[in-house]
């Protein structure tokens, strides 16, 4: 059996094949939002906006996305020999749809053409959006919000659904659009999760939230894994009527993929796993979804999650619960500030990746400054002072000094925000970095654990695709 597996992140798609037989994936390819996609002006995934609290995305790039990374996957790849489709998507991102959506759903599945933008994906779905800019977790506008909830529901927030409100979580998300634009408020019919969007157009049909990626709303009871309706009716006027159904984890699907995917040699009908977040689809991906092992994923934000044994939420107020796509449920620790922030130390150090990766760390072995970079406001710890605070001179620093104390002290402050979590004998590093010798010697010093790490970088594609495997299986 073949399975694919598609990954929507901040910065780009990927579309993922596994053979579940032989258990190796057998081909790879991804659309870069910045490079491929440049008439959407966003060369880290995101718009350009005068206030840095703010973070959007326009949901037009992802389809169009879609149709390309579909494409150059036919180009390279029989994909008539796949069998089920899972993905995953950056956590927290919401997508408000209106009366166009259903009509433009049921032109994937070949009915009337009532609306019509154009050709592909993105000119199918041109009016089905309420709201033309949405939300990705990188936004930190909504700490009025945050009161709001917090002033409400206190601590009984952590309790119901594994973490604090937060600004970046969909529910303050929504709160805040729905008080500044009522009538966009008004016109949406439906809120999609990035996840359950994707899933719905691969579908053709309206997409449940799964557990995983629905506890990252401040929307879903973890108790009893459904919406909670004191909290979203609270949230915004109308909430409980416009979200999805939630899907349990484990659970066979009835989603089959729509006609219109055929013109990828992709055969219709196959199934389509409800998606997760990319978070819990790396505990799949890099096989963790058991307890016992943590991992460190080292993308655009650096995130440390782990299987749980049993329900516990983080004292510290930083950390979330979320369900595990396996069954139960996961911690997790995002740190907002990582790659994009290495990238920016890197350019003002003026050196090479082998330097940054590794020579650094074998001219600058000794040195024991610390220096944390917050560039985007942080999320962990929240509301840190922005830029570089160093605990030596910063100015008078050499290259490699540079280098190795900003790795440190991005490692550090991990090992701190995850003590709540418990210790690991075994760490797994994924993403991107975790190609650094310098970063994985980093971690396996600071946390005192052994750092394995896997040989393919797709741990949330890997997941997604590992997901539509046993909803077949069941
Ligand atoms: C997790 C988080 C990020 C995004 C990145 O809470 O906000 O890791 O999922 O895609």
């Amino acid at each position: 059996m073949h399975t694919l597996g598609i990954d929507s992140s901040t910065q780009s798609m990927k579309a993922l094949v596994w053979d579940a037989g032989a258990k190796r994936v057998v081909k790879t390819v991804s659309v870069n939002f910045g490079r491929d996609l440049p008439e959407f002006n966003s060369p880290d995934g995101f718009l350009p906006n005068a206030d840095p609290l703010v973070r959007r995305a326009n949901p037009l790039m992802w389809l169009k996305a879609l149709d390309m990374v579909l494409e150059k996957l036919q180009k390279e790849f029989d994909t008539s020999k796949i069998d089920a489709v899972g993905g995953d998507g950056q956590q927290h991102g919401s997508v408000c749809l209106g009366a166009g959506w259903t009509p433009a759903l049921g032109m994937l599945n070949g009915e009337s053409r009532t609306v019509n933008g154009g050709s592909g994906l993105a000119g199918t779905f041109k009016y089905a959006f309420s709201r033309k800019e949405s939300p990705i977790w990188m936004d930190s506008s909504t700490s009025k919000e945050v009161a709001e909830l917090d002033a409400k529901f206190g601590d009984s927030m952590r309790r119901r659904t594994g973490s604090p409100a937060i600004e970046r979580f969909t529910g303050p998300q929504l709160m805040k659009f729905a008080k500044d634009d009522p009538v966009g408020w008004a016109d949406t019919s439906r809120v999609h999760l990035v996840s359950s969007f994707l899933c719905s157009i691969l579908a053709g049909q309206d997409a449940p939230v799964d557990t995983g990626d629905g506890a990252g709303m401040n929307l879903l009871n973890l108790e009893t894994l459904d919406w909670d309706s004191e909290i979203c009716a609270f949230t915004a006027p109308g909430l409980p009527g416009k979200l999805p159904s939630v899907a349990r984890p484990g659970g066979r699907t009835s989603l089959k993929l729509a006609p219109y995917f055929a013109k990828y040699g992709l055969r219709p009908g196959i199934p389509v796993a409800p998606f997760t977040g990319d978070n819990p689809a790396s505990l799949v991906g890099t096989g963790a979804d058991a307890p016992g092992v943590a991992v460190i994923s080292l993308g655009t934000s650096d995130t440390f999650f782990a299987a749980m044994k049993e329900f516990r939420t983080d004292p510290g107020g930083c950390g979330h619960v979320f369900g595990n796509p396996s069954g139960g449920f996961m911690s997790l620790a995002c740190f907002k500030n990582g790659s994009l922030a290495r990238e920016k130390v890197r350019a003002m150090v003026g050196c090479d990746y082998a330097f940054f990766d590794e020579g650094a760390f074998d001219e600058a072995k000794a040195f024991k400054g610390r220096a944390f970079p917050y560039f985007e406001e942080e999320i962990t710890p929240k509301h840190a002072p922005s830029g570089i605070e160093a605990d030596f001179a910063w100015t008078d620093a050499g290259a490699a000094e540079k280098v190795v104390s900003v790795i440190r002290g991005q490692v550090l402050n991990m090992y701190e925000r995850t003590r709540w979590i418990g210790s690991f004998d075994t760490i797994r590093v994924t993403g991107g970095a975790s190609r650094s010798r310098g970063i994985r010697e980093t971690v396996a010093d600071v946390f005192g654990a052994k750092v394995e790490t896997l040989d393919i970088p797709d741990s949330a594609a890997l997941g997604g695709a590992k997901l539509a495997a046993s909803c077949c299986a069941v």
